[in-house]
């Protein structure tokens, strides 16, 4: 058992009110760089569990990794998440969104950052998983809180609500005013703030502040909207029991402001998550949980480590999962929470909490396991659709079976990535978030299974057809020994409109080519059209049999699939054949500051810009539409994403194939 165990909480001074005794989970989200990684850190030493520092500078720097760590504060207990940041690992981010009772979005000091954490807020909102605001690096503030505030409130679905209004000396922060209990703090380096005297000149923003806040809690509350009408001023207990419960309904986003290098506003924020994160129980109601029945948890990222092997990280929904159980006929090797950061042998994890459950082998991320027998299936967060494709082959082509397999695997442990054999190219095809995600995905391909696998740019489905109809007459006669063979025939063929497909048309009269013969002319024409004289297949043509001769003893099927082939071949080539690419239907979603950069973006990828348009519940963002060819898409995401500050996405869809624009004559562009 790890040193964290859970005990009945009592009241503190600040803001008491009914505590919870129930673990509880958090996690912290944000932009790539906003400080999350440095919060978890400053949030678990402030619990007297120091995390140590992310060893790997890569892993920090790109923010791709998700972090669990485990303390109990004030006799609390506490999962925290670091969640990544990259963009290309948002699925793992929502992932864990709907596994925990309280996300904190941790963002930049800076009113033009504010757009990125748009998106998150939306999920959030629409997700209705209570949160709230850290601004960090305070120590970094130029401007006012007010215009930072007012900037993330064009983003959000429910009114912000400043909860620390900074004391300044000169452009410094050097501490804050608690807007409730009316407190002044000073910063302190290495040690919490201490209180101090509300500094002259501050009561009047102090004033401003509390009044806002207790004007919109007052839209849920009658009896305060008439103190507040009658001029009489709300206690500070009235104050804190309404922003529970708006924040727990997510009809308030309370902003708590900080420097968390500089461990300041830490312990604030402690007493925050304390205070305001709502029972387990009400993250479980979320999550379609069944309030009574055995324990129960789900897995919501699947990693694979060196000692401890195969970790699925769960929430527990329910009751307490015991080390040795039995999942879904697997017994469970080993459970681990993460004081500090690191994992430590656990026996039990309880309803609340987040724990990894080790060597849970065929348990797909997502699933749930309950030492009951087979668990309540609950829904999980549905992958982003995929912006971007490998193709995959292993380099010792005797691992192809072997590839499958692991695919199969990495795709269970990670639901982001899709796997797809495409059928005209015959290639393997590895679909994700981006480079990173399907790197990742890559390297463990070697890392677990050995395989070595070679990445490149998926070829593009051409098709072909032809411009012109053309009249081809073939003629086989072949005298061999004994038996000889005979066919000859007349095709027409002729161009048909773009989609209409293979057609094949009998036109014989009068059994100049016997009846038995002319399904093999058509099945010959057909299987000639799927490699037309640029290599690739050929569509939208009508075959046409006009006429022929037969000879009674040499003709057989196999003549005349002979003979078809010829004609098609050679007519196929002088009937103006054309590459046909794929267009797809894009459509790109991203701040309007951006739409004209990536009209002109999408316009050097020989797309047709169809408009755009609002998009729809998303305040200040756009949706262009645009016809695009399948060879222009490859790497949209990335040009598009480093135009847009990593913001813009888009999905696209088949529409249809247009001619090629030739190249020397010949071949697509
Ligand atoms: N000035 C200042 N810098 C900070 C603060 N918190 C984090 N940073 C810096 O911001 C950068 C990103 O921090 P990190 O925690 O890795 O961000 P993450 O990507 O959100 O996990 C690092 O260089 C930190 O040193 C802060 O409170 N003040
Ligand atoms: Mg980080």
């Amino acid at each position: 058992m790890s040193a964290i165990s859970p005990v009945t909480a009592s009241g503190t001074a600040d803001g008491a009110g009914p505590r919870s005794a129930a673990p509880r989970s958090v996690a912290l989200v944000g932009p790539y760089g906003s400080g999350k990684s440095i919060l978890f850190e400053a949030l678990l030493e402030a619990a007297g569990a120091p995390a140590k520092r992310v060893a790997d500078p890569r892993n920090r720097t790109m923010g791709i990794e998700l972090r669990l760590g485990h303390c109990s504060y004030l006799g609390d207990v506490w999962s925290i998440l670091d969640c990544p940041g990259s963009i290309e690992f948002i699925h793992e981010t929502e992932a864990a969104l709907a596994m925990v009772d309280m996300a904190v979005v941790v963002c930049e000091p800076t009113p033009s950052r504010a757009l990125a954490v748009a998106p998150l807020l939306k999920y959030l909102a629409a997700r209705g998983v209570p949160h709230m605001m850290f601004i960090n690096k305070i120590d970094t503030l130029e401007g006012r809180v007010r215009d930072i505030l007012a900037a993330l409130q064009a983003h959000a679905a429910s009114p912000l609500v400043l909860r620390q209004v900074p004391m300044r000396e000169g452009e410094a922060v050097t501490g804050y005013v608690d807007v409730v209990s009316e407190n002044a703090y000073r910063y302190r380096p290495g040690a919490p703030s201490g209180l101090v005297q509300l500094p002259s000149g501050m009561a009047e923003r102090k004033q401003e502040a509390r009044a806002a806040l207790a004007e919109v809690l007052a839209d849920h509350d009658d009896a305060l909207l008439e103190k507040i009408l009658d001029d009489v001023k709300p206690t500070s207990a009235e104050i804190y029991d309404d922003l529970r419960k708006d924040l727990a309904a997510g009809a308030v986003i309370e902003v708590l402001l900080g420097a968390a290098e500089h461990r300041h506003g830490v312990r604030r924020l402690w007493k925050a998550l304390r205070h305001d994160t709502p029972e387990p129980a009400v993250a479980a109601a979320r999550a379609g949980v069944a309030p009574a029945g055995p324990p129960l948890a789900q897995v919501f990222k699947t990693v694979h480590a060196g000692h401890t092997g195969k970790l699925s990280y769960a929430r527990i929904w329910r009751g307490t999962l015991r080390d040795g159980a039995i999942l879904d006929g697997a017994r469970l090797g080993g459970l681990y929470r993460f004081p500090g950061g690191e994992p430590a042998k656990a026996t039990e994890a309880q309803a609340g909490e987040l724990a990894a459950l080790a060597r849970l082998e065929g348990v797909a991320t997502g699933a749930t396991v309950s030492p009951a027998g087979p668990a309540e299936a609950l829904a999980f967060p549905r992958p982003w659709p995929p912006v971007y494709a490998q193709a995959i082959a292993t380099v010792d082509r005797k691992n192809d079976m072997k590839l499958s397999g692991a695919l199969q695997k990495i795709t269970e442990d990670d639901p982001s990535l899709l796997i797809e054999q495409n059928q005209q190219t015959g290639e393997m095809v590895l679909r994700g978030q981006g480079e990173i995600h399907l790197n990742a995905a890559i390297e463990r391909l070697a890392r677990l299974y050995g395989l070595q696998v070679a990445a490149t740019r998926p070829q593009v489905a051409y098709r072909e057809t032809i411009r012109r109809a053309v009249h081809e007459h073939a003629r086989l006669k072949r005298q061999t020994g004994g038996h000889g063979q005979f066919a000859d025939l007349k095709l027409d063929i002729a161009p048909r409109a773009r989609g209409e497909g293979f057609l094949f048309i009998d036109k014989i009269v009068g059994g100049v080519v016997p009846r038995q013969y002319i399904p093999a002319v058509g099945e010959a024409a057909e299987e000639a059209a799927r490699k037309g004289p640029h290599g690739f297949p050929v569509v939208d043509i009508a075959v046409t049999l006009v006429d022929g001769t037969f000879h009674s003893v040499d003709s057989s099927d196999m003549a005349f699939r002979s003979a078809t082939r010829m004609a098609m071949t050679e007519g196929l080539a002088k009937a103006d054949p054309v590459v046909l690419e794929p267009i797809d239907h894009v459509s790109v979603a991203v701040p309007n500051e951006f739409t004209s950069r990536v009209q002109r973006l999408l316009t050097a990828r020989r797309g047709q810009i169809l408009g755009y348009s609002e998009r729809p519940d998303w305040t200040g963002w756009d949706e262009v539409e645009a016809l695009v060819p399948g060879a222009e898409l490859h790497d949209l995401i990335i040009e598009l994403r480093s135009q847009t500050m990593g913001l813009g996405t888009y999905q696209r869809r088949f529409d249809h194939l247009a001619e090629a624009p030739a190249r020397n004559g010949r071949g697509p562009a």
